[in-house]
């Protein structure tokens, strides 16, 4: 066992061996979650998803602990970490080796995806949901964890309040008494739920459409990673296969389209058989402390100031940018150091320009971010034009907060502008985000500030 760090941060993970006796198991053929218990035994999170480290056949497993979590610390530094680990049986009895989905993890799955990928939409249209594939490598979700293992889809409400799903179909002649059992990883954010059958794993045998088969629900509201499994004995044999669905109903989401209404699915398995539970004997793990942030410091002074772009992307050093062809570092107009980065956007595209700050915040600490504005003529400020201080949905707990300041179209000469958020809980990262949405016109920011002041 062994402590390390993932992913685009320095969340702490914790990094276990995933050992069935002495061999290692290979995550791609069963699902890992972890029960966190102090060290009297008392249950402090039930279920936290284990994340995959690949290559996967290597049979490591990762732990990421959010938040105040790493404050268990001051109940006595240690941690019992249950595994409990849902392993594929199959007819026999042995441990399952044959996944009958071809891409349950959506390693390769194209946007959008297509009937001759063999995961479908049903109807073939992209219109009711939205289907999208993502990954860690992609910044404009990096307000998420990391996925269970690399890829993962997310699914936002569309413009029309039809039902809809993602479906692979196994063809074949099914027999009566076979038992096929499916599972997968799922996340919810805001999600309003939908009656039985609409918003769930599900299987389905013989034809679709008379719908012999089982399902279970996904949750409503938002819930972190949670891993839903199902399971049916065939009834009603014929030639007409086995289909494997995630259904995921327009008014499940809340109707309406937005990033703040979504369903993450991660890691589906499908396979004929049975769930088993295997249980490893639990662990104890040491957590340090975190460090607690210092009132009163600008907490991002060394990317500040915008006077690096170490790659020559437009993009200074420290930020993340969807539109970096808008933007460049620029000496002619500054406020603190000898540059300040010009940003024109032409209206085309949302303008998301992002920093994320990790460390200690504490419920009740109030934190502010701020910048110098400087523009020569008014802009055509668009639909949003805002600075943002904002918070993880899923850090600690599950609620996101968030906090805009409007931009005015100026012309201003380096005005200060400023957001502030009292947090409501304890989080481990904080965003500072500008965020220009239909803006026209040309802009210079400089002295960029993230700074506790309570
Ligand atoms: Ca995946
Ligand atoms: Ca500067």
């Amino acid at each position: 066992m062994s402590t390390t760090f993932i992913w685009d941060g320095d969340t702490p993970v914790l990094r276990f061996p995933l050992k069935d006796g002495t061999t290692l198991k290979d995550n791609s053929l069963c699902a890992v979650e972890f029960h966190i218990m102090d060290k009297k035994g008392t249950t402090l999170v039930a279920r936290r998803p284990g994340i995959a480290v690949s290559p996967r056949a290597g049979g490591m497993v990762d732990l990421m602990l959010q938040g105040d979590e790493t404050d268990w610390a001051g109940l006595g530094t240690t941690l019992i970490v249950k595994p409990i680990i849902h392993v594929p049986i199959d007819p026999t009895g042995a441990p399952h080796t044959a996944q009958l989905l071809s891409d349950g993890s959506f390693e390769n799955l194209v946007v959008p995806p297509s009937s001759g990928y063999n995961v479908w939409f049903h109807g073939g249209s992209t219109s009711n949901c939205f289907y999208t594939r993502y990954g860690p490598e992609n910044g404009l979700v990096d307000t998420a964890p990391p996925s269970i293992y690399g890829h993962y889809i997310q699914v936002t409400a569309g413009t029309n309040a039809t039902n809809e799903y993602l479906a692979q179909s196994i063809l074949g002649t099914t027999v009566v008494g076979h038992v096929y059992s499916g599972g997968v990883w799922a996340r919810g954010e805001n999600c309003q739920g939908a009656p039985d059958n609409t918003w769930c794993a599900a299987i389905y045998m013989g034809a679709y459409a008379t719908l012999e088969g089982s399902y279970t629900n996904f949750d409503s509201g938002t819930f972190n990673w949670t891993f839903y499994r199902v399971s049916h004995r065939v009834t009603i044999g014929g030639a007409d296969g086995v289909q494997f669905q995630l259904r995921t109903m327009y008014p499940a989401l809340g109707g309406g389209s937005g990033a703040m209404k979504r369903l993450l699915v991660d890691d589906a398995y499908f396979f004929r058989g049975t769930w088993a539970t295997y249980t490893p004997e639990p662990m104890r793990v040491v957590v340090k402390p975190r460090r607690r942030t210092t009132k009163w410091v600008n907490q991002i002074a060394a990317i500040g100031s915008f006077e690096v772009d170490s790659n020559g992307d437009g993009v200074p050093d420290g930020w993340y940018s969807t539109n970096a062809r808008i933007m460049s570092l620029d000496s002619k107009y500054f406020y603190t150091g000898s540059k300040s980065l010009k940003i024109a956007p032409t209206g085309v595209g949302a303008l998301y320009f992002r920093t994320a700050i990790r460390g200690a915040f504490k419920a009740g600490e109030l934190w502010e971010v701020s910048f110098r504005l400087k523009n020569l003529a008014p802009i055509s400020r668009g639909s949003v034009f805002t600075l943002s201080l904002f918070t993880n949905t899923f850090d600690s707990s599950l609620g996101k907060q968030t906090y805009s300041t409007s931009l005015p179209p100026g012309p201003v000469n380096w005005s200060r502008y400023s957001a502030s958020l009292l947090l409501a809980a304890d989080r481990a990262v904080l965003y500072f985000e500008l965020r220009a949405i239909g803006t026209v016109g040309t802009f210079w920011i400089d002295d960029a500030q993230f700074t506790r002041v309570m």
